[in-house]
């Protein structure tokens, strides 16, 4: 038995604010593309993916539409594509349309999903063919459980979970990270909440968190396994592994394989532009420090850029403006997608002593805290507040956000 198990693919994302906008489109279901290709190569018995197949729960026609064409490949091949929803397919979800519902149902994958008793207990029925859902599915005498996101409390329903599991040669898909492996801060459980797992599944699939670990029992055999995002989603990620992993299954033993993807490359970097005397050496002075950082880049695609500007400057911070600097980035690398954050401070010579002017950043941080603060029902709370509205600016900036998720970071505080 051979399986291939991924992860968090994010179709349909893109930077709405970007001229790259089509090409990052693409980028996810080539991703999904290449992989599907690999699983017919490989000719696995099934492929397993732990959650958030889509970047958002209501996705455009056309990315359904795309999605369809991707998977076809494995639909024509009979290979089964086993799929639970991950919080991005699945928060927020407010009507009756269900994308992955609708792929199941046309037999392009196999949603698994539990139903629940009135008491609480899990139950995983039989998958219904013609229905296109169930908990549980069996192929070649392995038997794949399926969890979606279940919410922060993950780590209480273990118990449940094992109870309501009767079988052995067991696997479970399941959209959650484990604390402190998992990279993200929201959904995930502890390593101790996670262990029982083990005495029920042979091989835990896990999604959410898109930076590759494995966890181990005490006696270090490993049972849960996080292939991470084989594409690199967001800022960040390009300090990880990207991959998926190929699973043998000999007489009851998993053997893990760890097949790196390429995913567009993505690259963040400062640059210092301290001491520059006037916009016209900043440049220079950018110039160099860029070339310099981009020669580590090896891949012939467009990369995706987050450049942050630091340094103490005599000339306003204001004159290095993005139309500037972006003729500079398209001669050197013409990159699909920028982000720059201007941190500059300014240093103005005032009766004889040099002073430095607040960074930009830092005026807008005194600026909202000011005005957070004139209102005696956020005091105390003015600090948090701020963070809050510049993390719901800097994601309106990037433009890939909904905006219920954005109601949904005001409705957590
Ligand atoms: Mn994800």
């Amino acid at each position: 038995m051979k399986f291939l198990h991924t992860a968090d693919i994010h179709l349909g994302k893109t930077y709405r604010t970007s001229t790259g906008e089509a090409e990052r489109y693409e980028d996810f279901f080539r991703m999904l593309g290449g992989i599907v290709a690999d699983a017919i190569t490989e000719q696995v018995d099934f492929i397993l993916i732990a959650g958030d197949l889509f970047h958002t729960g209501q996705i455009l026609p056309r990315t359904f539409a795309r999605t369809i064409e991707t998977l076809q490949p494995l639909k024509d091949a009979g290979i089964p594509c086993i799929a639970v929803e991950g919080n991005h397919d699945w928060i927020h979800r407010r009507d009756s349309i269900s994308w992955m519902e609708a792929l199941s149902q046309m037999g392009y994958i196999h949603l698994l999903r539990p139903s629940r008793t009135e008491t609480g207990e899990y139950r995983f029925d039989p998958y219904d063919y013609a229905q296109g859902i169930g908990g549980h599915i069996e192929i070649n005498g392995l038997n794949i459980y399926g969890l979606g996101y279940i919410g922060t409390q993950a780590g209480n329903h273990v118990q449940r979970i094992c109870e309501a599991v009767t079988t052995t040669n067991n696997i479970l898909l399941f959209h959650v990270g484990v604390w402190t492996f998992s990279p993200v801060e929201i959904g995930n459980m502890k390593p101790e909440e996670a262990l029982p797992l083990a005495d029920t599944f042979d091989y835990v699939a896990l999604g959410h968190g898109h930076k590759p670990y494995i966890i181990n029992e005490q006696n270090n055999k490993p049972y849960a396994y996080n292939p991470g995002s084989p594409e690199c989603v967001n800022f960040g990620e390009e300090k990880y592994d990207k991959g998926y992993y190929l699973v043998t299954v000999e007489d009851g033993r998993y053997h893990h394989q760890f097949r790196p993807t390429l995913p567009r490359p993505m690259m963040v970097m400062t640059i210092n532009l301290d001491g520059a005397e006037h916009a016209d050496e900043a440049m220079e002075q950018f110039r160099t420090q860029l070339i310099d950082k981009l020669a580590v880049l090896q891949d012939e695609r467009r990369p995706l850029l987050e450049i942050k500007l630091t340094g103490r400057v005599r000339f306003h911070p204001f004159e290095l403006g993005r139309e500037r600097l972006r003729l500079v980035l398209d001669e050197l690398c013409a990159p699909l997608h920028i982000e720059i954050k201007n941190h500059l401070s300014l240093v103005t010579a005032a009766s004889g002593s040099e002073t430095e002017k607040k960074s930009l950043a830092e005026i807008e941080k005194d600026v909202l805290h000011e005005l957070i603060a004139s209102r005696s029902e956020y005091k105390g709370r003015e600090d948090e507040l701020v963070r809050l509205a510049l993390a719901i600016r800097d994601q309106v900036l990037k433009g890939d956000v909904e905006g219920e998720e954005l109601l949904g970071l005001l409705q957590e505080t």
